[in-house]
């Protein structure tokens, strides 16, 4: 039984920023209602309303990887451990986006699929070969037709956003060898009720994974988990890799078992922790709305920095627009000159004097808190300050 937990309103499609300021409708079904579950069941936590994959997905995905060093960093460091734990003749990604993992890699040792025609072209013109598809049986037979088999399928913030997810690992069993490794990771569950980051839950992210759900999901594939990794990214995910269940030769480490006792000891299988997390989050948005409008009371320049998915949930549920942010600074090209979904405020191509003059910045992109103070030193030492909602709304 999926029992609701929070209710974030109307919201407009994240990643889909307009060229000019329209209002949107909830009768053109330009709006939908975001609304979160929890299954008593499966522990499995997804939104109630899901957008097609084929909507979500086209050939305008905005979204690069390659955008922070934090994330180029952290594919790089994965990289070399994949190659000395597992040394895989050969690996697919499922969500290759601009290639920021798999450039680490060998051409001749690669497969992407990525369904964003616009992102599969890029690592398509580098030269590794790419599948323009969504992940699905037929792709996978289609794989498994030309090349049997492949040793390891890595897969970062991609599972969590398909819907299926029973053809998303019949797909994946279907193509892994008897002794393959599949390796996952996405947004932690249990960081997102410790850091009250509602603004993980967004159209694309149709579920959010714990260790407690993952078990439970993959044991009808006869797969298991064998390990787990603790990450800062993405505001604090979880690597998990996992092995077929008759596979022995490899063992599971206690990292597993450590993980899931803390999941227990937090209530993460227990509705009551959704409702107060449900609760929280509404007195979240309340106090952020109360910083705001304190802050303009006294004509404070605020501008939001990281035009990300995360925002456009924050900005539509707490009804933050233009008059409370003059702007967004983003270093991505293809938002650049847009506007925030569902939102008059514009997105500019990031350059540092656009921080001039400027007060407070929110922060769109908490998640790269530490990289984004590194750059702005200049900003922080004339006195400019940082809003975020995360773990609670505060200046910094
Ligand atoms: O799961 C998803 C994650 C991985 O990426 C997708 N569904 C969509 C997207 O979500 P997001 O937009 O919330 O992700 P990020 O990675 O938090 O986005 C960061 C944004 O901030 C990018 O647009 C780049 C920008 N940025 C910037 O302008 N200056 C980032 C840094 C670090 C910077 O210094």
């Amino acid at each position: 039984m999926i029992k609701k937990f929070l209710d974030l309103g109307y919201q407009p499609l994240a990643n889909k920023y307009l060229k000019s300021y329209k209002k949107l409708s909830i009768k053109k079904k330009e709006l939908y209602r975001l609304t979160v579950g929890f299954d008593t069941k499966t522990k499995l936590v997804s939104l109630f309303n899901k957008i097609p994959d084929r909507i979500m997905f086209d050939s305008n995905y905005p979204y690069k990887s390659s955008m922070s060093k934090t994330m180029t960093d952290s594919f790089k460091k994965l990289s070399i451990k994949i190659k000395k734990r597992f040394n895989p003749k050969l690996f697919l990604e499922i969500g290759s986006n601009d290639g920021a993992l798999i450039k680490n890699f060998n051409k001749n040792q690669v497969i992407c699929v990525e369904p964003c025609s616009n992102l599969a072209q890029i690592t398509k013109r580098k030269g590794y070969l790419t599948y323009n598809n969504y992940w699905d049986l037929n792709l996978s037979n289609k794989i498994k037709n030309r090349f049997n088999s492949v040793d390891v399928i890595y897969s970062a913030n991609t599972l969590t956003h398909i819907n299926d997810l029973n053809q998303v690992f019949k797909s994946i069993s279907n193509l892994l060898t008897q002794d393959g490794i599949l390796i996952i990771e996405d947004p932690s569950f249990l960081e997102c009720i410790k850091k009250l980051s509602y603004d993980q839950f967004y159209n694309e992210h149709i579920y959010i994974f714990s260790a407690l759900s993952v078990t439970k999901l993959i044991l009808q594939f006869n797969l298991e988990l064998f390990d787990i990794e603790k990450l800062d990214t993405h505001g604090g995910s979880l690597r998990y890799y996992i092995k077929r269940i008759n596979n022995n030769k490899i063992q599971i480490k206690d990292t597993v078992s450590k993980q899931i006792s803390t999941e227990l000891k937090f209530g993460l299988a227990n509705f009551l922790t959704y409702k107060k997390f449900g609760i929280s989050v509404k007195k979240s948005k309340n106090d952020l709305i109360q910083i705001f409008k304190k802050l303009k009371d006294k004509n404070k320049k605020i501008i939001g920095y990281g035009a990300t998915a995360k925002a456009c949930t924050v900005l539509n549920y707490c009804k933050i627009d233009n008059e409370m942010i003059d702007y967004f600074v983003d270093t991505t090209p293809d938002k650049s000159n847009r506007f925030m979904p569902g939102k008059s405020i514009k997105i500019k191509r990031y350059k540092k004097t656009l921080l001039d003059n400027v007060d407070y910045i929110y922060l769109g992109a908490w998640n790269f808190k530490n990289e984004i103070f590194k750059k702005e030193k200049q900003f922080i030492k004339r006195g400019g300050k940082f809003i975020t909602h995360v773990p609670f709304p505060k200046i910094i």
